[in-house]
């Protein structure tokens, strides 16, 4: 299993906002080689499969909705120290709480509508990436 690959989602709020270019343009000249990439949706039911680790949180339901309301760009991403440099790069889950030059703290609305999502740990980095990525081309 790859350890140097990481698993991102540039979430509704900035594919709607025409920012997924600027993100995924700070994610390459951060080191991030692009694995695989598309534009999807999810449902409901898949946006809760997804996040269903935090299926007891108060914010789970809100979280379903928001994140099924609009297209997304999931990645997966390689770079040595891939899942813990990603999150240095996209800031803290609250944008006010982001330090300057993240992702999130540029362009995150809210610590829901917060941009981007990033693996927490390699194993769930190979989790999220084959939920949206059944085969992966070799470049
Ligand atoms: P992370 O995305 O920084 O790893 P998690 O705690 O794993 O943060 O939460 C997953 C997602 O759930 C967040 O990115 C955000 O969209 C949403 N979320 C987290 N905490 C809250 C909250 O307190 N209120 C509303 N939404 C939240
Ligand atoms: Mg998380």
């Amino acid at each position: 299993m790859p350890t140097n690959r990481t698993f991102t989602m540039i979430k509704p709020d900035a594919v709607q906002d025409g920012n997924s270019g600027a993100i995924i343009k700070m994610i390459e000249e951060a080191g991030f080689r692009i694995v695989a990439l598309k534009k999807t949706q999810l449902t409901p039911e898949r946006a809760g499969e997804f996040y269903a680790v935090h299926k007891e949180r108060p914010f789970y339901n809100d979280l379903c909705k928001y994140m099924s309301s609009g297209p997304i760009v999931p990645m997966i991403l390689e770079k040595d120290n891939a899942v813990t440099d990603f999150r240095t790069l996209i800031g803290a889950t609250n944008p006010a709480n982001a330090d300057e030059g993240t992702i999130r703290k540029l362009f995150a609305k809210s610590i829901e509508a917060n941009a981007i999502h990033g693996s927490d740990s390699d194993e769930n980095a190979e989790i999220e990436g084959s939920f949206f990525f059944a085969h992966i081309e070799q470049f």
